[in-house]
This record gives C-alpha cells, structure tokens and sequence, in this order.
C-alpha cells in the first residue's frame, strides 16, 4: 500500500510539475514584449476591400502568411507620408532576408489626385515591393472609418491638402491586426516586433 501510495503522489507531483511548465510557458508567449502599441484583440480594422493600381480588388487575405504594415495617406504629402514610407523601407533593410515576409500597404485618403498611375509610381519611388490602394472618395471614408484613420481636406489657396492619422497598424501572418505603430516610433522597433511576429507564427504548427 505505501508504494501505490507513493506512485499517486509522484504522479500528482508530475501533474502540477507539467502544469506549471504549461502555465510558464502560456504565460510567456503571452508576454511578449512589443515595443510599439499592442492592440491584439482589437475589434476594429479587420478587413478591407479596395482596389489595386491594376484595378484588382484586394483584401487582407491576400496577404497571409505575410505581416502586414498598412498606413492611411496621400501622395503629394510633404512630410508624413514620405517619412512613414521611408520608415518602412527601412524597416525592411533591417529584417533583412525576413524583409519578403513583410508587405507594406499605402491606402490613399485622396483617390481624386491618386489615381492608380500616380499611386503606383510613389510607392515604387520608395520600394516596388510597396502596394498602393485606393477606392472610390465614398468607400475611402468607410474605410478609414473602420481603421479609426481620420482625415480631412485643408484648402490651400486654390488646391487644397490633407490632413490625417498617421498612425501605421501591424498584422500578423494570420491577418490578425496586432500593433499600432506611432509616427516617432523607429525603425528599430518596428523591426524588432515584426520580427517577433513573424517567429511566433513560424513557431506554430
Ligand atoms: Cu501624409
């Protein structure tokens, strides 16, 4: 009897044994240390329909696999925009060989001036890889309705500009929006939690 006795208290020390691996080990895939916004659970900003400079429609499915920096703007912008894409050119300098495994996506808030051949030329400017989309001027207010991107047209003399969010947001290869990237966050950074965005999900089976 002490034996079997033995052996159930060895086994249920082996339980919580592998209980408490479990336990470390969910605790620790569920602290990962972003550096930029985590926003993992968000309930907005989960799909898109719009059109690409060849006329296709294209949504984020296309893209899984895939982490996904997806940034609202306008191609005449003098500062934000040519910042954010640079940034994102960087960022994919940075991840080197896992740069592929990056798609970056510029969604214009001005369709009137960007249309597909402009847009086309000012993403190729800062990296072919770029994709620029666009849709009609009532869809891109749903659009970046969903997003929670605002924008606005500022008169300028007699054209005008755009003001607007100039936030990026970061998917994982599952589609999953997961970060929210300010305008003075680095390069750097973004490099880091992509990079751990795309080891996590190559992690898993
Ligand atoms: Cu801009």
């Amino acid at each position: 009897m002490p034996s079997i006795h033995c052996a159930a208290r060895t086994a249920v020390r082996t339980v919580f044994a592998l209980l408490a691996a479990v336990a470390l080990t969910a605790c620790d895939s569920t602290a990962l240390q972003f550096r930029n916004t985590d926003i993992t659970g968000a309930n907005f900003g989960t799909d898109f329909s719009l059109l690409d400079p060849e006329g296709n429609t294209r949504s984020l499915s296309d893209f899984r696999g895939k982490a996904v920096m997806m940034f609202f703007g306008f191609t005449q912008c003098p500062d934000i925009c040519p910042t954010a894409l640079s940034r994102a050119t960087e960022v994919r300098k940075l991840l080197g060989d896992d740069g592929q495994h990056l798609k970056v996506i510029f969604v214009s808030v001005d369709p009137e001036r960007d249309v597909p051949e402009v847009l086309k030329a000012y993403t190729a400017a800062f990296d072919p890889d770029f994709l620029g989309l666009y849709t009609s001027v009532e869809n891109t207010r749903k659009v970046a309705d969903d997003f929670r991107v605002f924008y606005r047209k500022v008169p300028t003399g007699g054209s005008y500009t755009m003001d607007h969010t100039a936030t990026s947001y970061v998917y994982d290869p599952q589609g999953r929006l997961r970060l929210a990237v300010s305008h003075q966050s680095s390069a750097e950074s973004i490099a880091a939690d992509v990079r751990i965005l795309l080891q996590t999900a190559s992690s898993r089976p």
